[in-house]
């Protein structure tokens, strides 16, 4: 197809104007004609949808403008492929990245209409799990922030992630429903559907030239619809494109069988397609290994390749330029059959050969690896690949052939080359993503400078001594438009004032504010700000919980996905410890705390379950001992999500960061507490590392194992039971927890859990408990002196400016996808 001719300068609309009086007259033309609302009857909902209609405008022209300076330069696109983003809301962020803040304001009162009322009613875009997909929400808008031409591909879940209840201190999953009201962000492409197969068969089939070329008769056909949301960066800079596939049967209704009577059967079909997007699998760090997880991740791989082939044949009409035009990121392995299905549409669709299909596949991909524990280490098997995608399982098995060949050639000894075969061969055949991911791609990530470390030493050792080159690393960040200016207005306001307002533009400009650390009154007005975003969350506290905390006391928080990996346990362990000793000794001096938690446990993590109850259960007990007088108080904060985080964080004074080492491939809370100016307690794992360096050691309080000690311990298989009986205030917490002092209706709840400690203690919880003890009371010595506090505090968000998305998004637009950017 030769390149279609683009006009570029196509009459377009005057750019809207922004001032009070021009939004007010706007909303209420909205809310009219678009909505069909009168002002009169209009409910919050509808002034929500009128105002983002607003906003959306002022977006669309800067995101027309954006796509055709692409298509104009010629300028390398770059796509995100991800199952999960977990945005959020969107509407501050707009509101916010194109300096509407005030005008909206004003617009909306003079409707007596509040703007942070608005805010509070815009449902929370759930679709992912944790830190995997937050990150994807974070690179999409410093994508846009530092002009990077970007799509993100994903998924458009009708039910992103759970909602979570407690019933009696257990968690409750509920369906979330955030399309309930519509969704005025997105913008149905029902041009842009593709046919994405499943099963069937493959046939060779004799080309006039006399080569073979294999085609797949796919069993099933579903349509992949396309649905866009545009991305604003700060001061709507650029405005990319957020693509998510939404399945739609291609025959809604087998009209047959439905006039034969079966009525239900007619819809058969339709039901099967619309289940693939149906619902994002909560299951953080753990794949879920079902059939239908497979297809998710092929439907949108594949539906993703089509079109990004499509566009780039559209602009240059050949296939050979693909790498030099076109990065695609893979996020995680969840995308990893991309790399099968981009050589079956380069070989079969298009006609290309194999070794040069090979060559482009390899230069286009590139894979971030998010973690390393074994149980998250994604494979499929075979048996299931061959039925559902054969052609592919037929390319992955060449791939294979061709990387083992390759691993000979190189003089490899057998038992390596059994290492890198995509195929495990141990109970079941299975095809290794990871792997696939690996030799598909010209560049491997990891995600903090000690996890890339750990990539190269375990899992990825021998493909990274057949490919030595390949693995590189790019420590996470965070945008610092939603984690400090719009979460903490009042330190972005106190920032300002001392600093200047470039950091607005520069965030590593924070730096000039460590110069004030030592100063008094700064540190009093920093201390201020902290505590009215603690006066805010002790009110949430109070609402969601009915209890009563004083924002005079330390806010301690741990809030992330509930995994025994991070050790949650080892927390509220210590809680019940430092509960043992205020009860000991009244007379003592204890720093007053609150304990705040807040995450979701997969619906099927039994132990994760139990340790949420276990917080509930000691809360209950803490919280109404008058004996503790106030001292410690504990809330467990139900249904985390991302707008709750950005209310605690401002908040938080100590951010708890316990990962057993080695096991935290980065984090991405650590860095938001921080920059709100968080004191950090936390292991030598993920990016924490980095954190020290860039803090200094005095700013940060770091205990436990290293993960070399980890792996020692691991290794020599050394039980944990001297160290349980060798401390005193440990063996108390075990034995009063193991003998259901927290749990009178039920005393063998946490029975195994307790036992469990003695000899399978796999995540170290008895061995680092003392230190971590011990880390504490330093936390409660620091407290004591405020003013030392204080301009730890502020050299703590001084010092974090590195580690800012936009400075990831530019190591990765200059050393792997070589894209434009600013
Ligand atoms: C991270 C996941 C993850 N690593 C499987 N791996 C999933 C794995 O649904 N699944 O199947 C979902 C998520 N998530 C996190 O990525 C790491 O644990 C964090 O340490 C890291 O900061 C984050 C972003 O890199």
């Amino acid at each position: 197809m030769p390149p279609q001719p683009i006009v570029y300068d196509a009459p377009t609309p005057e750019p809207r104007a922004s001032d009070a009086e021009t939004l007010r007259n706007e909303i209420l033309e909205k809310l009219t004609y678009a909505v069909g609302k009168d002002p009169i009857v209009a409910r919050n909902t509808d002034w929500l949808t009128a105002t983002i209609l607003t906003v959306r405008d002022r977006i669309i022209d800067q995101w027309m403008e954006s796509t055709r300076d692409t298509w104009r330069t010629s300028k390398k696109r770059v796509y995100y492929l991800s199952l999960e983003f977990l945005i959020g809301r969107l509407m501050r962020d707009a509101i916010s990245n194109l300096g509407m803040m005030e005008s909206v304001r004003e617009a909306l009162a003079s409707f007596n209409v509040e703007l942070d009322d608005l805010i509070e009613r815009e449902p929370d875009a759930a679709l992912g799990n944790g830190g995997l997909g937050r990150l994807a929400a974070c690179f999409l808008e410093s994508m846009s922030t530092i002009k990077v031409p970007a799509y993100g591909y994903g998924i458009r879940y009708v039910n992103g992630m759970f909602r979570q209840e407690m019933s009696d201190g257990w968690q409750v999953e509920l369906p979330e429903t955030w399309l309930a009201h519509g969704n005025p962000w997105e913008f149905e492409r029902r041009e842009s559907a593709y046919e994405i197969g499943f099963g069937g068969y493959v046939e060779p089939v004799q080309q006039p030239d006399g080569s073979v070329r294999q085609i797949w008769h796919p069993a099933e056909h579903i349509n992949a619809v396309a649905y866009d949301t545009p991305v604003v960066g700060w001061r709507g800079a650029r405005v990319n494109t957020l693509r998510l596939w939404s399945a739609q049967p291609v025959d809604p209704i087998l009209l047959d069988r439905f006039n034969s009577g079966d009525h239900v059967g007619a819809l058969e079909e339709s039901a099967r397609a619309a289940t693939i997007t149906r619902v994002l699998y909560p299951a953080d760090s753990n794949p879920a290994g079902q059939e239908l997880r497979l297809r998710q991740e092929f439907f949108f791989s594949s539906a993703s390749l089509q079109d990004i082939v499509r566009r780039h044949l559209q602009q240059y009409g050949e296939l050979g330029s693909l790498p030099d035009k076109v990065a695609v990121q893979l996020n995680d392995t969840h995308p990893a059959i991309s790399v099968a299905e981009l050589m079956r549409i380069l070989m079969d669709v298009h006609g290309l050969g194999w070794d040069q299909a090979w060559k482009l596949t390899k230069a286009t991909f590139a894979y971030t690896n998010h973690t390393l524990l074994p149980e998250a280490l994604e494979t499929w098997p075979v048996a299931l690949l061959e039925r559902l995608l054969p052609r592919q399982m037929q390319i992955a098995y060449a791939i294979n052939a061709m990387v083992l060949e390759e691993a000979r050639e190189k003089g490899m000894e057998d038992e390596q080359i059994a290492a890198i075969s995509l195929i495990d061969e141990n109970g079941g055949r299975r095809l290794r993503m990871g792997q696939l991911a690996f030799v598909g791609s010209h560049s491997v990530n990891g995600v903090s400078a000690l996890h890339t470390e750990l990539m190269k030493h375990t899992v990825f050792a021998d493909l990274h001594k057949l490919y030595p080159q390949r693995i590189n690393n790019k420590t996470n960040g965070v945008t610092p438009r939603r984690w400090l200016m719009q979460c903490n207005p009042g330190l972005t306001q106190l920032i300002s004032e001392r600093i200047g307002s470039e950091f607005r533009d520069d965030i590593e400009q924070v730096i000039k504010l460590d110069a004030h650390a030592e100063d008094k009154s700064f540190q009093d007005r920093f201390a201020a700000v902290k505590r009215q975003n603690k006066e805010r969350l002790a009110a949430v506290i109070r609402e969601r919980l009915g209890i009563a905390v004083s924002p005079d006391a330390l806010f301690d928080v741990q809030i992330k996905r509930i995994h025994e990996y991070k050790r949650q346990l080892l927390n509220i362990m210590e809680a019940v410890a430092q509960y043992n000793m205020i009860r000991a000794h009244p007379e003592k001096r204890w720093v007053p705390r609150v304990k705040v938690f807040a995450g979701k446990a997969a619906s099927s993590y039994w132990n994760a379950k139990l340790v949420i109850k276990l917080i509930n259960d000691v809360a209950k007990v803490v919280n109404n001992d008058p004996a503790v007088r106030g001292l410690l108080k504990i809330a467990f904060l139900p249904n985390y999500n991302v707008s709750l985080a950005e209310t605690i964080i401002p908040a938080a004074d100590l951010s708890e960061q316990i990962s057993t080492a080695g096991m935290e491939a980065s984090g991405t809370g650590n860095m938001k507490f921080a920059l709100n100016g968080a004191l950090t307690i936390g292991t030598l794992d993920g990016a924490n590392v980095e954190m020290r360096e860039r803090l200094g050691p005095e700013n940060i309080v770091i205990f436990g194992l290293t993960a070399g000690e980890v792996e020692d311990v691991r290794r020599q298989n050394r039980s944990s039971r001297e160290v349980i009986e060798a401390s005193h205030p440990l063996r108390e917490v075990v034995e009063a927890i193991g003998a259901g002092v927290f749990s009178p209706d039920d005393r063998s709840r946490y029975r195994q859990l307790m036992d469990g400690l003695y000899e399978h203690d796999w995540f170290m919880v008895a061995r680092d408990f003392d230190a971590y003890s011990a880390a504490q009371r330093k936390v409660d010595a620091y407290w004591g002196d405020r003013s030392a506090w204080n301009s730890m505090a502020i050299r703590n968000t001084a010092r974090m400016g590195w580690f800012s998305s936009d400075r990831t998004i530019r190591e990765y637009a200059e050393e792997i996808w070589r894209a434009s950017h600013v």
